[in-house]
């Protein structure tokens, strides 16, 4: 019997793959910032018994059919909206994702995001860069507050916890709203359950931590933003399509928010001719919630890790578990 085949959707780090080259066949799509096109998944995907993807990667239901030999697929990321988790389980094909290893780092995006919004930080770079800078001016890029304001986090899982941690230290008021109670963060983080309409209607930054799912699928729509305080600022860290993106982009016209700062898109890369890339109280970011070196090398390094557990017979470290 020859050595296991291991397809890799990206070009990764020599040294984080080093172990799987050691042990199997392996075979890595040869770009670092380029998607491996659908065909060519489809053809490695039928000679592997593991796959390591990204986000961009769609594994659905004909892929796995087509895919005979595969028993894990190790997402490069926390979400796996991008995988039919139910014909995995179905066809016996282990998901793994990237749980924990980047709480810390994305909490910190989602308020690097969120400060850069509220005190316009990205504009008054772009300012000073672009020898703006004349004289001053008492409202001169004057921004709004974030400390002792309210921020209401939709989605508690642990990211959102790490989220309400930062934000207890700008001593800020902490709603969530989640499809379970999160006592831990109640108990130690004084966070206030609420409905979701509640926190839409008191919180000064609303940010969105929710995993992309048909429950919260456009979730953030016209009658959400409608909800929102006038000052309010909405910030996306979660997935795209938690939004209606069209009913965003009204809200930001019709003044009905006063900002958002944005992570992630319905379609990514976003084209930079977008509506909302062309608004001055947009901050928009290529999806970097996880992107520090150390984080997404810990990411990579439990992909092979769970990929050479379920290899050799073993259970892997974090799988994820169909619904
Ligand atoms: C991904 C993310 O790591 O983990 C997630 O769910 O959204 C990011 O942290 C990134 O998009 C690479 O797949």
């Amino acid at each position: 019997m020859g050595r296991p085949y291991v397809f890799i959707t990206r070009k990764l780090p020599d040294d984080i793959v080093a172990p799987l080259y050691d042990k199997y066949d392996v075979n890595m799509w040869p770009h670092e910032h380029l998607a491996v096109p659908r065909d060519v998944l489809f053809k490695e995907a039928k000679q592997a018994e593991a796959l390591i993807t990204m986000l961009s990667d769609h594994i659905d239901d004909e892929l796995l059919r087509q895919s005979p030999k595969l028993r894990i697929v190790a997402n490069v990321a926390v979400g796996y909206d991008n995988i039919d988790i139910e014909a995995a389980a179905k066809r016996g094909v282990i998901v793994c994702n990237t749980p924990d290893v980047l709480t810390e780092t994305t909490a910190d995006l989602t308020f690097a995001l969120l400060l850069a919004t509220a005190r316009r930080i990205i504009e008054a770079a772009e300012f000073v860069k672009e020898g703006k800078w004349k004289s001053w001016g008492p409202l001169l890029l004057a921004g709004t507050d974030v400390h002792h304001k309210t921020i209401g986090i939709v989605g508690m899982g642990k990211i959102g916890q790490a989220v309400a941690h930062r934000a207890k230290g700008f001593h800020m008021r902490v709603l969530y709203y989640n499809r379970s109670r999160n006592m831990e963060a109640e108990r130690t983080l004084g966070a206030t359950y609420c409905s979701f309409d509640e926190l839409l209607e008191q919180a000064d930054f609303v940010v969105c931590l929710a995993p992309l799912t048909n429950e919260t699928y456009q979730l953030f729509n016209s009658r959400a933003f409608m909800k929102m305080k006038s000052s309010a600022i909405f910030i996306n860290v979660g997935r795209g399509a938690v939004v209606d993106e069209k009913a965003l982009y009204d809200a930001l016209i019709d003044g009905q928010i006063a900002g958002a700062g944005l992570d992630v898109f319905v379609e990514e890369p976003i084209h930079s001719d977008h509506p909302l890339l062309q608004l001055p109280n947009v901050v928009a970011l290529p999806h970097i919630g996880s992107a520090t070196k150390e984080t997404r090398y810990a990411m990579m390094q439990l992909c092979c890790r769970n990929v050479i557990a379920v290899l050799e017979g073993r259970k892997p470290y974090t799988a994820v578990q169909s619904q």
